[in-house]
Formats: C-alpha cells, sequence, structure tokens
C-alpha cells in the first residue's frame, strides 16, 4: 500500500478533480508483477494502467489499491470489470471510495465474482492522501490549506512590511512542491500590491496553479505579475459593486468574478462557491494575517501548513499570521490537530488539521 500511495502521488497536478490512484499487481510470493497509477485527469485508471503493462497471464494474482476499484462508466469503463475479466483471485483495497456513483459497489460486484477482497489497509494514510477529493465528494467543497511562514513568534513581517527572507531556501523549494498539488493559489489585493509576487510553481515537472485575487475594489495594478501572460488561468474576485468598464480596463487576460461583500469586503463563503463551481477543487492560501484571519473566522480552512524558522523577532507591531480576532480567553482559541512535523535544513513544517475538520 505504500508503494500504492507512493506511485499515486505521481499524479499530482495532473488528476484533479479526480483522485490520486496508484495499482500494484503481486503473485503469491509477493513478487511485484507490474505496477500503475492514475497519470492524467480522463485517462486510464491506475488498476487499468497496472493490467494492461503487465506481461503474462494475470489468472490467480493479487491486486492491490489505495481506492476501491471503480464500477462504473465515466470517461473510462469499470476496472472492477477488467479485474474479474483477467481473472484475479485477490483484490486489496485502501478505502471504499467516496462517489456515490462507485460507494461500496465495486467491492461488492468483486466479491459476487467470488475474488476475495480485503479493505481498510493503511486507511488513515490513503484518506490523507486524497483529502481533496474525499472533501469535494463528500461536501461539495473545495479543501482549504493556509500556508505561512513565520518566525518562532509567529511573524510573518517585520512592522517595516520586510518580510524576505523568513525561511531558507529548502523551505522556499517546499512551497514549489505545494503549489504543485493544488489546483489555485488565493492571495488578496494587499498582497500582490505589498510583494508583487508571481504565484507561479518553479518545480521542473511541475505547473503553474490558477491564481486567485481577491480584490474588493479593484486595487491591484493590471502590470502586476500575477496578471503575466503566462497561459495561466487567473481570475480576480472583486465586489459586486465594480462596473464593467472598470473590469475592460483591467488585466486583459484575467477572469472577472462579481461577489456580494460583507462587512465591507468580498464574502469569502460565497466567492469559495462560486470558485468551486468554476471547477477550483482545492485552494492553497498563501496571503497576509488578515486573509488567514478570514478564512479561519468562516470556518472555511481545513488544514495549515506553517513553515517555521528558528528566528525570533519580538516586536509587537510586526505582522502576525493571522491577525485580528481579538479574543480574551485561552478557551476561545481556535483548535487544530497536529498530524505532523517535517525537520528541513533549519527550518521546520508544521501540519495541522481544524477541530470538526
Ligand atoms: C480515477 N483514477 O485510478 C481511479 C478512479 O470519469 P472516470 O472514468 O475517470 O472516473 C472517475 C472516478 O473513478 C473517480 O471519481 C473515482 O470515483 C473512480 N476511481 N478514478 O480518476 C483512478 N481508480
Ligand atoms: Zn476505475
Amino acid at each position: 500500500m505504500r508503494r500504492c500511495i507512493k506511485l499515486a502521488k505521481r499524479g499530482y497536478g495532473r488528476v484533479s478533480p479526480n483522485p490520486l490512484v496508484g495499482a500494484v499487481i503481486f503473485d503469491d510470493d509477493f513478487n511485484i508483477i507490474s505496477e500503475g497509477w492514475h497519470e492524467k485527469y480522463g485517462e486510464n485508471h491506475a488498476e487499468r494502467n497496472a493490467i494492461l503493462k503487465a506481461k503474462g497471464d494475470l489468472k490467480g494474482k493479487s491486486i492491490i489499491v489505495n481506492l476501491e476499484p471503480c464500477s462504473h462508466y465515466g470517461k473510462t469503463p469499470p476496472c472492477c470489470d477488467l479485474i474479474i475479466e483477467k481473472g484475479f483471485k485477490r483484490v486489496v483495497a485502501g478505502m471504499i471510495d467516496p462517489n456515490p456513483k462507485v460507494a461500496g459497489e465495486g467491492i461488492k460486484r468483486l466479491k459476487n465474482a467470488g475474488i476475495e477482497v480485503i479493505v481498510g489497509i493503511l486507511e488513515d494514510e490513503c484518506r490523507s492522501l486524497n483529502k481533496i477529493f474525499l472533501k469535494n465528494q463528500i461536501k461539495n467543497e473545495p479543501y482549504i490549506t493556509i500556508k505561512t511562514a513565520a518566525t518562532l513568534d509567529g511573524k510573518i513581517a517585520a512592522k517595516t512590511g520586510s518580510s524576505k527572507w523568513i525561511t531558507d531556501e529548502v523551505s522556499r523549494s517546499e512551497v514549489q512542491k505545494l503549489r504543485n498539488i493544488y489546483d489555485a493559489i488565493l492571495t488578496s489585493s494587499s498582497t500582490v500590491i505589498k510583494d508583487n509576487p508571481s504565484l507561479t510553481c518553479r518545480l521542473k515537472k511541475g505547473r503553474n496553479p490558477i491564481r486567485i485575487i481577491l480584490d474588493t475594489n479593484l486595487n491591484t495594478l493590471k502590470d502586476s505579475k500575477v496578471y503575466n501572460n503566462d497561459g495561466t488561468r487567473v481570475i480576480v474576485v472583486v465586489s459586486d459593486k465594480i462596473s464593467d468598464k472598470q473590469i475592460k480596463n483591467h488585466a486583459e487576460n484575467a477572469e472577472f468574478v462579481k461577489c456580494p461583500l460583507k462587512n465591507g469586503h468580498i464574502d469569502i463563503k460565497k466567492a469559495v462557491q462560486i470558485l468551486y463551481e468554476k471547477g477550483i477543487k482545492s485552494i492553497l492560501i498563501e496571503s497576509g494575517g488578515m486573509l488567514n484571519k478570514s478564512f479561519i473566522e468562516e470556518n472555511l480552512a481545513d488544514d495549515l501548513i506553517q513553515f517555521i524558522a528558528p528566528k525570533i523577532l519580538g516586536d509587537k507591531e510586526a505582522y502576525n499570521f493571522v491577525y485580528g480576532f481579538n479574543r480574551n480567553n485561552i478557551s476561545e482559541c481556535n483548535n487544530l490537530k497536529i498530524m505532523s512535523t517535517k525537520v528541513l535544513k533549519n527550518d521546520i513544517i508544521l501540519y495541522s488539521v481544524f477541530e470538526g475538520k
């Protein structure tokens, strides 16, 4: 199963809105006969790729896959039909497919064909691998992660605004990996104005995420780097009070979405739903304390990825990665669950999930 998960990750950035899936075919002595993964949206599923690559008869062999084999006709025919046709004796699945078109039907069909089926191996890891797909299928909402790069005392910039370079180059290359995973990166107009980021993915085999800018009053300059015409989709979410004329005069290659306001700012709950309907299944927020706070306060963020540098800024006027809750008691805190940590060269990454998510 660990091998399946590893193979599945080769699909990062290429399979959305479909799940990440890897499959391994093996014999009774646990020799690997073939492996495959879901490589690209709309193309063969992992199981079919592993089967097509295998040489020789597959009768009596076993196949292990991190997601239940499908039973429906989508862009491709049902994988469980192919597994039955090839005469496999055993199927091991990491988890049930949450897609209502499958949801246990694949397992049932395999069992009815006399195949031994084992479900739930490394299930937590399998669920975490497909956390985006799971949330999309169950809630019809995008998966939202807040990413921050801060000092030990939680500062993302000094009071002068200087924020380069809190974390080191190893951390920054990890951020590139994240940008390759999410459908879109979301930031605020103030971050665009202050930092002029490009928000691209500079990995060799990576692809650029869609760029989303929340710009209530259309304050960003149209020659900001985020509007570079590099073939990447750019979406600007503006107030529904912004006129078509203002939009026409702004960046030519961007799409504009008008959104109602809440307390003078974009209603992010509405914005997120509009974006989901536009095909954005996962969002990485790379912004400042205000926007981070809004996503946390509206209970929209699923998890938090914190890059922490071993530095202390210590100025109470410096910018915090979350700003403006004004809470007086510890009992009013937002609680998270720490899932894992990764020690890099100088910095660490802390992964936590918001309580109730
Ligand atoms: C994948 N890759 O390896 C597996 C999937 O439209 P289709 O035919 O590509 O079907 C997509 C659904 O198939 C997907 O939502 C999931 O339920 C199931 N399994 N999908 O993209 C795979 N095994
Ligand atoms: Zn399938």
